[in-house]
């Protein structure tokens, strides 16, 4: 787990405590960077493109600026980046429509993704504003996952805004804004994946730090690697299938397990540095993984009031 390695200046432990309660996006702290972000690692392929990291390290700083509330400032996009973009969306394009689940698909179609301009986060708020109240906000990073889970309890969603390095379009280990966008975007503008999602964050608020860790794998194996049944198919709904021509290709082939989730057993590790999934955990639908989601809350001593509740704000 090379990556996540704490930043000295802006990890602290004392912050980070369960003695701190979050009780409002306000307490939400999108500085505390645990990986990615600007410091790429010695195997990033970006790592000895000097002009890439200042790329980086530019939006880093962009990102940690922006205060709840204000206008997120639009990103000038190079010709370079819009060029990585095409790419991901043209091989994207073949393999969505048969292998996304139908809410994605649905939803996709309310957002004007297309060739030649990268979209701004702004554009996705306007979207997401008027279908279900969530908002995008940018990030320079992986965030603390107690945090960023908090986010979503006030249907906040973190995302970062750097594109990825071109020389390995089809994957990348990292988010980036094309997994942001193409992956987690679209499905937040569906009520009852919207649902789902804030569950998980619903029932950070009520975990000690051993429970967020837990939450965060279950994070994983749902929104970021979920997929869900669709007749007697599975089709993919989380982002980190939806975001990478090889992840989908490698779930449409059929090489991986399947399995149930079960959010109360013992979460299998995160799997990122070593390539596709080899197993995906499965969902009947959104709405039966939000009722197993919110009775693991309740396992969690999440008070009833905020179980589920989709207006906490
Ligand atoms: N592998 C995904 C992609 O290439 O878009 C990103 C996963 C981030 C957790
Ligand atoms: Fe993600």
């Amino acid at each position: 787990e090379r990556h996540i390695r704490p930043q000295a200046s802006t990890a602290s432990d004392a912050t980070t405590s369960t003695s701190q309660r979050i009780l409002s996006i306000h307490d939400v702290d999108n500085g505390q960077i645990l990986g990615f972000g600007a410091d790429l690692a010695e195997d990033h392929p970006g790592f000895h493109d000097p002009a890439y990291k200042q790329r980086r390290a530019w939006l880093a700083e962009m990102a940690k600026t922006h205060r709840i509330g204000t206008p997120i400032p639009d990103v000038e996009y190079s010709p370079a980046e819009v060029a990585t973009w095409d790419a991901v969306l043209e091989e994207l394009s073949g393999l969505l429509p048969q292998h996304a689940c139908r809410e994605y698909l649905r939803c996709l179609t309310l957002f004007d993704f297309r060739k030649g301009r990268v979209p701004q986060l702004e554009e996705m708020n306007t979207v997401l504003r008027s279908t279900t109240g969530w908002t995008v906000r940018p990030v320079a990073g992986l965030m603390h996952p107690r945090h960023f889970l908090a986010g979503l309890a006030f249907k906040h969603f973190h995302s970062t805004q750097y594109m990825r390095h071109p020389s390995k379009p089809s994957y990348t280990p990292e988010p980036d804004v094309v997994h942001e966008l193409i992956g987690h975007v679209p499905l937040l503008a569906d009520p009852a994946y919207a649902r789902l999602i804030q569950t998980i964050g619903l029932a950070s608020l009520a975990a000690d730090d051993k429970q967020i860790w837990h939450l965060t794998k279950v994070y994983w194996h749902t929104v970021e690697f979920g997929v869900v049944r669709e007749g007697d198919q599975v089709k993919a709904f989380g982002a980190g299938i939806l975001s990478s021509y090889g992840e989908l290709a490698h779930m449409a082939s059929g090489a991986a397990a399947l399995e149930r989730l079960d959010p109360f057993r013992p979460q299998p590790r995160m799997a990122y540095k070593d390539g596709f999934q080899k197993r995906y955990f499965v969902l009947d639908s959104f709405a039966e993984g939000s009722e197993l989601l919110s009775s693991y809350a309740a396992s969690l001593g999440l008070p009833e009031s905020l179980r589920g509740d989709a207006s906490v704000a």
